[in-house]
């Protein structure tokens, strides 16, 4: 567990981002839900990550989906989204 959590630091640069607002977390939400069916796949999310600049490897992917898939559908949903960009 602390392996997952130290990794999940070292992958979460796309927290800096100043979105508190969940208004502005939806936002960033179906900018990543590229094709809006309400869930992010890990491959929306490596694009979107990648438009933002941030290349991610498939072990930060897997990282970031263990912490964030509540459910662990292998999809992220708004409602898991806004859990882990909390933190
Ligand atoms: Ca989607
Ligand atoms: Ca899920």
């Amino acid at each position: 567990m602390a392996v997952a959590c130290s990794r999940t630091e070292q992958v979460g640069d796309f927290r800096r981002a100043s979105v508190t607002a969940e208004d502005e977390l939806t936002a960033t939400f179906n900018e990543f839900d590229n094709d809006d069916d309400g869930h992010i796949t890990v491959e929306e999310f490596r694009q979107a990550m990648s438009r933002r600049g941030d290349e991610v490897t498939n072990d930060d992917l897997t990282s970031i989906f263990v912490h964030a898939d509540g459910d662990g559908d292998g999809k992220i949903n708004l409602e898991e989204f806004t859990a882990a960009w909390n933190g």
